[in-house]
Order: C-alpha cells, then sequence, then structure tokens
C-alpha cells in the first residue's frame, strides 16, 4: 500500500495543553508519524511517497475563505503583537448565547473567534505543516482515482474536528474532508466517510451536514461524557436534503471493547452499503486503544486487525486518513494492524 507522507508536517509542534486545569505537554506531537512510520518500514508492505502540492484552493472548497486566510497569516499577526516566545493561542471564545458574532480586528480575538477549544495553537510554521498534510491527503484521493484499491495519508496535524471556519482538538484544515470532496470532483459520485476516532468527528460531520452525496458515519466515545461535548449525539441525522445521510454511534466511555465495539462497526458498514458509496474514506483516529491516555474504548491489537479485515470486506477503494491516537508507542503497530488487516484478510 502507498503511504503518502512529508517531513515538512514536523514543522508542526505545539508546546503545552491544558489537561483537566494541568499545563500538559501537547498529546499531538512529531513523534506519533515516527512511530507509524517506524511500524509501516517493519512491515515491508508499504511505500512512502511525498505528496503533491495543491495550494490553497481545496481548503476552501470546505472551509470559508476568511478562516482560510486567518490561518495563513495568523502567526504574522500574533508575532507583530506578542513576540515569537508563545505559540499563539485563544483565550475567548464566542457562546452561542448573549455575544455578538463579529469577527473581531485584534488577533487574540480572531483566535478565539475561529476555535472552539484551546488546543489548536498556531506556531511560526504550523501553516506549513498543515497545508503539507492536506496535500498528503489530496495525494491520496488522486492516487485512488489514478486506480490503487487503497493509499494511508499519514496526516498531521489531524483534521477531522476542524469545521467551515473553526479550529479545535489539535485540528486546522479537514483533511478527510478535503479528499472526500476531492473524490467527488472526479468522479466518484457516492463518498462515504467513516469516522473511527474515539472522539467525533464534529468538523466533518458540519461540513456534509446538509449533503447526500457523502455519507457521514462516526463510531466514538458519548458527548454527553467526553470531547467535544456539545455534538456527535445519535439524534443527528442530517439536514434538508442531507437528512438521512449522517450517522452518530456514540458507545460508552470505559465499557467499551469488541463486545460492544464490533456490533457499532456491522451497523456502520451496513449503512455504508446501503449508501451505495463508491468509494470510502477512513478518519483514522487510534485513540480507540486501551491504553490511549486521553480516551477511554478498550480495543486491542487483534481487535485493529479485524476492523481492517471488515473494511476491506467493503471492496470499496478505500482512502485511510491519519487522525488521533496518542499512546505513542503501540500507535505505530496498532495503525499497521489496521492497514495490514486490510491488505492481508486471511493471515
Ligand atoms: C484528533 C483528536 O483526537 N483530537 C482530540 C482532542 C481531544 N482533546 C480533549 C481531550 C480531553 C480529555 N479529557 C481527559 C480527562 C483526563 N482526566
Ligand atoms: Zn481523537
Amino acid at each position: 500500500m502507498k503511504v503518502i507522507y512529508s517531513e515538512k508536517q514536523r514543522l508542526h509542534r505545539v508546546k503545552y495543553e491544558f489537561l483537566s486545569g494541568e499545563p500538559t505537554p501537547c498529546f499531538e506531537k512529531p513523534e506519533r508519524a515516527d512511530m507509524v512510520l517506524n511500524a509501516i518500514h517493519q512491515h515491508g508492505g508499504f511505500t512512502v511517497n511525498e505528496p503533491k502540492s495543491y495550494g490553497t484552493d481545496p481548503m476552501r472548497w470546505v472551509h470559508t475563505p476568511d478562516y482560510v486566510e486567518f490561518l495563513q497569516s495568523a502567526w504574522s499577526e500574533w508575532e507583530a503583537r506578542f513576540g515569537s516566545e508563545h505559540d499563539a493561542s485563544p483565550y475567548c471564545f464566542i457562546s452561542p448565547r448573549h455575544l455578538r458574532h463579529r469577527i473581531p480586528k485584534d488577533i487574540e480575538g480572531k483566535l478565539g473567534y475561529y476555535s472552539f477549544d484551546m488546543t489548536a495553537a498556531i506556531t511560526k510554521t504550523s501553516w506549513e505543516a498543515i497545508q503539507s498534510a492536506t496535500d498528503c491527503a489530496l495525494t491520496g484521493a488522486e492516487l485512488l482515482i489514478n486506480g490503487e484499491q487503497a493509499a494511508f495519508a499519514l496526516c498531521r496535524p489531524p483534521g477531522h474536528h476542524a469545521a467551515p471556519d473553526l479550529m479545535g482538538g489539535y485540528c486546522y484544515i479537514n483533511n478527510a474532508a478535503i479528499a472526500a470532496e476531492s473524490l467527488r470532483r472526479q468522479g466518484k459520485e457516492k463518498v462515504a466517510i467513516l469516522d473511527l476516532d474515539y472522539h467525533h468527528g464534529n468538523g466533518t460531520q458540519s461540513i456534509f451536514y446538509q449533503r447526500d452525496d457523502v455519507l457521514f458515519v462516526s463510531i466514538h466515545g458519548d458527548p454527553d461524557y467526553d470531547y467535544p461535548h456539545y455534538i456527535g449525539f445519535a439524534d443527528e441525522l442530517g439536514e434538508g436534503k442531507g437528512e438521512g445521510f449522517n450517522l452518530n454511534l456514540p458507545l460508552p466511555q470505559g465499557t467499551t471493547d469488541w463486545s460492544l465495539y464490533g456490533p457499532a462497526l456491522e451497523t456502520a458498514l451496513a449503512k455504508i452499503k446501503e449508501f451505495g458509496a463508491d468509494a470510502l474514506v477512513i478518519s483514522l483516529g487510534m485513540d480507540t486503544y486501551e491504553h490511549d491516555p486521553i480516551s477511554y474504548f478498550k480495543l486491542n491489537r487483534q481487535d485493529y486487525s479485524e476492523i481492517g479485515r471488515q473494511l476491506g470486506g467493503l471492496n470499496l477503494p478505500t482512502l485511510f486518513v491519519f487522525e488521533g491516537g496518542y499512546a505513542v508507542d503501540d500507535l505505530g503497530y496498532n495503525t499497521v494492524a489496521v492497514l495490514d488487516g486490510y491488505m492481508n484478510p486471511n493471515t
């Protein structure tokens, strides 16, 4: 299988996040991709390729022009005001209640306007990495169009929490959504996105919520108890002509092992078949792992192989797009277990 990765993605390294009140080194770090590459090289069944450059136009397929413009200029505006010692990060947010939705002129105001949490800080070189991650996803989509049955876009920063004009959850530009839209624009009539990250893919859901040509299905920790807290519930079914083309399968924190996950995956795959997808994008978050430091499902290596096997059973052109997963020591082997299960279902 072809893997698409660029060293440029290392240019995004945020120092700290707040975890339950405690300043903590950021979980989403370049070493995550290193561990995946390491396992990929050990496996031997992959080739690693550089992405092509697509520029910023594809970002505007799913994001607003003002948001893309903001991401490009955020660091220079921040540096002009505060210098380069600290990462650019919001502290003040628009609530849907009682505040006005005006775009502020000041960079601190803008950071809050375009964020829904404090975990998407911007560094001097973040934008290069963000662009490169999107290029990886787009290159993967193009490989499918050119006849590959599957490809793996090893993207970071991840993307599935990024909405049309919102960053958060370590995400800035929605790589999986852009890849899905690229497949649509290159002739795939119906594209399904299956989001397997532990956290609900709120950004991807928002992007396609009113569309019937891109199905969004997500299996994730129950938002009544976990991030992103305010979206990702089972009653979110899509809107307008998109009604019936969004499926959320929230599962309980703590007790979700294969006995609960397996049936949810079966429901998800049945929905994708019923939809009649002709291409599949997997938002491949590996934070469903039993030892993930910030998540609470109990999947293991063997479960990951089984997920890969079952995805392969759909027999669709499939683009895997990397999302979360923070148990760094096992992250590479778990990721490769999914991809190997997909490629080699009988071993
Ligand atoms: C791409 C992705 O996986 N983003 C996830 C961002 C999640 N950030 C919030 C995590 C909150 C975890 N709360 C844990 C409580 C620990 N005591
Ligand atoms: Zn996640």
